[in-house]
């Protein structure tokens, strides 16, 4: 019933989105949980100016940002479903669906920004984009989501002792749920929609999230201390309908690819920029930040999560490789 409503719901914006690019022969439908302005949303707006300028009006992208389309693991099964032609998201909420994606989800498994970069641009970003075709999507890039370190309502967390009991949001990935428990707190996975008021009323005493997301989602607002415990380095990932990417010619296929890789380096850079703006506004606004934490015991505590979750011989092999990254 839920996945109809938000059929119907995706269905109605069509319209408009037809009606928006009227100019364009066909207008793919682009998802984005996050506000206009946003270097996701910025980034697949460049795909789309290009792809309009290349193919003379022929192929164009309207952008539905703020989760106008339903939240994230919602508009995955759309997208699989050919409702969506085009979704941007976290890595995260695809981890139940596709294992792939669980090795770059894995806590501490980078060790800076530049590491991810050097995977993600490698072939183990390639392994993971392949990944996809095998669920009906075509992953086309992948984004930057800075680091994500744990924020809260009650107290300033300054070592892994002060997280017991507390209670935190983490996006829909078992994985994730597993990472709390590790480190001693417990987990709810939801929507990211519902977090504000979530902390607001007391059902949760924070989440965890980049400087960007803490900022735009107005989180800090409501959870004033934020530790830099940097615990997840969670790409994010630009994916196609396979059925829409299906119905293009060959010479738009590529070219759409080549677009989205073009992208990339748009997006990072878009992305730099923000991050010193979320941040600068964050601090302004009076929050909390610990930023001396000792890591060691939060990267030993995440032992039983690559048990649990990097089983076989393939994700194994993953793991070293990116570890013996450079
Ligand atoms: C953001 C990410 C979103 C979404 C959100 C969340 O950092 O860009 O795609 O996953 O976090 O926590 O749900």
């Amino acid at each position: 019933m839920k996945l109809l409503k938000t059929t119907f719901a995706a269905l109605m914006v069509t319209s408009a989105a037809v009606t928006a690019a009227a100019a364009c022969e066909t207008t793919l439908r682009s998802s984005d949980t996050h506000p206009d302005g946003y270097p996701t949303v910025e980034a697949v707006k460049y795909i789309g100016e290009q792809l309009k300028e290349q193919t003379g009006d022929r192929l164009c992208i309207e952008v539905f940002h703020s989760a106008q389309l339903g939240e994230e693991k919602d508009t995955i099964e759309q997208t699989q479903f050919g409702v969506i032609d085009m979704n941007r998201v976290s890595l995260g909420p695809f981890n139940n669906i596709i294992e792939e994606t669980q090795i770059p989800s894995l806590p501490y498994i980078f060790r800076s920004v530049e590491h991810m970069h050097t995977v993600m641009d490698g072939e183990i970003g390639q392994q993971i984009l392949d990944a996809f075709s095998d669920h009906d999507l075509v992953g086309l890039a992948f984004y930057d989501g800075g680091s994500r370190s744990f924020y809260n309502s009650e107290k300033p967390i300054k070592s892994m002792d002060d997280l017991a009991g507390m209670k935190f949001r983490v996006m829909q990935s078992d994985m994730f749920v597993d990472m709390v428990s590790a480190l001693g707190a417990n987990a709810t996975p939801m929507p990211y929609g519902e977090v504000y008021s979530s902390i607001q009323t007391g059902v949760i005493d924070g989440a965890e999230n980049n400087w960007p997301s803490y900022d735009s989602s107005g989180h800090f607002e409501v959870a004033k201390y934020y530790t830099l415990d940097q615990h997840l380095i969670v790409p994010e990932v630009l994916v196609m309908a396979k059925s829409s990417f299906e119905k293009l010619s060959a010479e738009d296929q590529e070219l759409i690819k080549q677009i989205a890789k073009d992208s990339v380096p748009v997006m990072r850079e878009l992305w730099e920029a923000r991050e010193k703006e979320s941040e600068a506004r964050v601090r302004e606004a009076g929050v909390e930040i610990v930023t001396d934490i000792d890591k060691t015991p939060f990267i030993e505590a995440m032992a039983p999560v690559y048990e649990k979750y990097v089983t076989s011989d393939k994700l194994k092999a993953m793991v070293e490789a990116i570890q013996a990254t450079e």
